[in-house]
């Protein structure tokens, strides 16, 4: 069987997410590294095979997805051993489903936190405040549990951490245990719960703080 191929940055929050499932799974992925996504991501033949220009993307036997969420689903359910990180069973799916759908919005208020240091700019006080709301609500979701879908680690876990981990890129707005022991004790028990975890997130942090050192020397010799 041909590996799957992963078009790939490795700062990048969404594709760090598929690599931690690939991971997970003990599946081989062949990356492709994108460094530059502006060219590498619109030309011709990338924007036929995935009209967002997103990474991550993945060509599995010819089939091209797109969307990290997407693309975990589609890993566990083709590949997984069992069906605990995404469960068949409707009513434990929806679970998982329904805080999925909620990292979506959660890492695009973190994002928004995030991009502005990318072109130097403030962050605006009212995206700050969103994010701290998504901050607020997910504790309230882990209170008096241990994981985020059901009474185990599903890709719910994995797809909220992978977000969290983007305030890496805004230290500014890191989680304070303090103010949200449920999230930091859950943080903990993710990190406890599997090598493969810690791997992966800590690839990702390490690429993230290089960038951030490239950014201020060049900042500096301005
Ligand atoms: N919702 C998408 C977001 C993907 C995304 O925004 N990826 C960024 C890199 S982290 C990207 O490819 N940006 C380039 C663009 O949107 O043109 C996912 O989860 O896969």
């Amino acid at each position: 069987m041909s590996p799957i191929i992963l078009y790939n940055h490795d700062g990048s929050p969404p594709c760090c997410l598929v690599r931690l499932v690939a991971g997970v799974l003990g599946l081989e992925l062949k990356k492709v590294d994108i460094s530059d996504i502006e060219n590498g991501m619109r030309n011709p033949e990338m924007l036929k095979k995935n009209p967002q220009h997103t990474i991550p993307t993945i060509e599995d036997d010819g089939l091209v997805i797109t969307e990290s969420r997407a693309i975990a689903m589609y890993l566990v359910s083709r590949y997984a051993k069992d069906d605990s990180l995404y469960p068949k069973e409707l009513q434990r799916r929806v679970l998982v489903d329904q805080r999925l759908f909620f990292d979506q919005d959660l890492y695009n208020r973190i994002m928004a936190v995030c991009n502005p240091l990318f072109y130097g700019k403030t962050v605006a006080e009212s995206d700050a405040d969103r994010m701290k709301d998504g901050l607020d609500t997910l504790s309230r979701m882990l209170d008096g549990k241990q994981w985020l879908a059901g009474d185990h680690v599903t890709l719910a876990d994995y797809a909220v951490a992978v977000s969290l981990a983007t305030l890496e890129y805004n230290p500014e707005f890191a989680i304070d245990a303090a103010k949200h022991p449920n999230i930091t004790q859950w943080i903990s028990r993710l990190e406890e719960s599997s090598n493969t975890y810690r791997e992966h997130i800590e690839l990702f942090f390490e690429t993230v703080r290089k960038a951030t050192e490239e950014e201020k020397k060049n900042a500096q010799q301005k």
